[in-house]
């Protein structure tokens, strides 16, 4: 193609977008979710009106930053594990393609799992996380058909907000985490069920509560459940209370992005916070948001693990969860992965020999029963895992370093060392330390370096 015919066409793309962008209301050139769909609003028969915050899929990170983050969400789909619906949500809400074959095996295997342990042994987020799935898959999870049965995964949903919510009013702390209390509501809400409000209330009263100290992913979480809610509810003094909480959120976000140079909390809860300032700008207007120096943290970040980009994507294309029940699934998804995108390398798996490092690593228990402290010094070849330090420590030692691990959405949870056991019922985790700083990646991922000191404590959250 010419020079001149090449920057031709450009020009027209350009004008193109540009008038796309009048279109849809932008306000700025920033390029990173300014732009809201036009909004409608109609009748619900159970909590007055909503209006429904459809926003395009509209690229607001760079298009291939997107595909390739997509095709990475894709390829990490393996047919031999479990099944994780975050994956489905985020996909759906990034527009990948809906009829691909990934897309249908993950819906299909997502009702079926639904069908088959919702009852039994998911907890009340598990079962949120499947709600939001099926409704960004345009299915209806009051009623779920797979494996010949058909099941009401709102009215699961019901039972189990109604367990942590009981938990949570006699002793102040809800059966699982307030994380997925706020998972919940969300789900409730989006699925226009009723149940939303008490635990909206709840979560309202804990964000501004000076001795609660909320993460800032569970702060995200909430304020997206209490920005769907808002919409529905009529009493002023609970209007009231939930703003006051989005307004408390959004504007320790903002601040702390301000102090961190762009990061809130860390780059994982990153994505959690992005898509809950984007859902709740009306709640710190007139304060503008400046998206672009958040954005340009997350784009200096390459994400691999699939949770971490499930939580990423939905807003690097200008939505949040809060958008999972308003998708046009009728309509063309263009942003597909396209085969040809090449994926970054995957670094460090072949090659020359890695030079042997060594970690020191330590367990420690003061909590519960017989008290214990142990110290190791392994070696290992540089760029190891933690996980694998600990495999080393337990081969060399296993009366004392063994452990147990367990597989989950974000990879392998350690449950329990030295035969000591983490229980949700006392709250109780083992917690990874390095120099006094709690890590903010799990063993399976956490590469140590060369002298660094590991700590796992028994501890409570
Ligand atoms: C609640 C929570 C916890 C609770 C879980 C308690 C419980 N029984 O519910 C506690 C406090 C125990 C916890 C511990 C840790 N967590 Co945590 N946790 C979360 C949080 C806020 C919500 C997870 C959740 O409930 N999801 C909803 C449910 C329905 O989904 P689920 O798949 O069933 O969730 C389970 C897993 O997520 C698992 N889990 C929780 N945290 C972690 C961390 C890792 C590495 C793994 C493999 C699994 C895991 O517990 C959940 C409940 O069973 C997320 C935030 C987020 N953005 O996702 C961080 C988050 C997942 N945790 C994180 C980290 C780093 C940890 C720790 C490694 C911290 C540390 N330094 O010790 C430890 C895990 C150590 C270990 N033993 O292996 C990071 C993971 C980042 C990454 N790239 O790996 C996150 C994203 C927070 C962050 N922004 O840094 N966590």
């Amino acid at each position: 193609m010419s020079g001149s015919a090449g920057s031709t066409r450009m020009l027209g793309v350009a004008l193109g977008i540009g008038v796309l962008l009048a279109l849809m209301g932008c306000t700025d050139t920033q390029g990173c979710g300014e732009c809201q769909a036009p909004t409608e609003s109609w009748e619900r028969p159970w909590m007055g009106h909503r209006t429904p915050v459809t926003s395009p899929v509209l690229p607001v990170a760079p298009q291939d930053m997107v595909s390739q983050l997509l095709q990475r969400l894709e390829g990490s789909v393996n047919l031999e594990e479990a099944v994780n619906p975050s994956v489905l949500l985020a996909m759906n809400l990034a527009g990948g393609d809906s009829d691909g074959p990934t897309h249908k095996w993950l819906l299909q295997e997502i009702k079926e799992e639904a069908v088959r342990r919702a009852q039994k042994d998911m907890t009340s987020g598990q079962v949120a996380l499947h709600v939001l799935a099926l409704l960004s898959s345009c299915q209806d999870p009051q009623r779920v058909h797979a494996l010949d049965q058909s099941l009401d995964l709102i009215r699961v949903l019901q039972q189990k907000t109604d367990e942590e919510m009981a938990k949570l009013e006699a002793e102040g702390v809800p059966k699982t985490t307030l994380y997925s209390v706020g998972l919940d509501t969300l789900a409730l809400c989006l699925a226009e069920a009723g149940g939303a409000q008490a635990p909206s209330v709840a979560l309202a009263k804990q964000v501004l509560s000076p001795e609660s100290h909320l993460s800032v992913d569970t702060q995200a979480m909430v304020a997206l459940a209490l920005a769907c809610v808002y919409n529905y509810v009529e009493l002023q003094d609970v209007r009231d209370l939930l703003r006051e909480a989005l307004w408390t959120v959004s504007n320790g976000f903002l601040d702390e992005q301000k102090e961190g140079n762009g990061m809130i909390g860390n780059i994982y809860s990153m994505g959690l916070a992005l898509q809950a300032l984007e859902a709740t700008r009306k709640f710190y207007a007139p304060r503008q948001w400046d998206c672009a120096q958040a954005f340009s943290v997350v784009y200096a970040h390459n994400y691999q693990q699939p949770m971490a980009i499930a939580q990423v994507l939905p807003a690097l294309v200008g939505r949040s969860y809060l958008d999972a029940a308003g998708l046009d699934c009728a309509a063309n998804r263009d942003l597909s992965p396209s085969p040809q995108l090449p994926l970054s390398p995957v670094l460090g798996t072949h090659g020359a020999p890695r030079a042997p490092i060594q970690v020191h690593y330590s367990i420690t228990n003061t909590l519960q029963g017989k008290h214990f402290h142990y110290s190791t010094s392994v070696t290992v070849p540089s760029g190891s895992t933690l996980l694998q330090v600990m495999e080393v420590a337990a081969e060399e030692n296993p009366q004392t370093f063994s452990f147990q691990t367990e597989q989950t959405s974000w990879g392998p949870y350690v449950t329990s060392i030295h035969g000591l056991a983490a229980s949700t019922d006392d709250r109780t985790y083992w917690q990874f330390l390095s120099a006094g700083n709690a890590l903010d990646e799990g063993v399976g991922i956490y590469k140590p370096h060369d002298g660094e000191h590991i700590q796992a404590v028994f501890s409570t959250y």
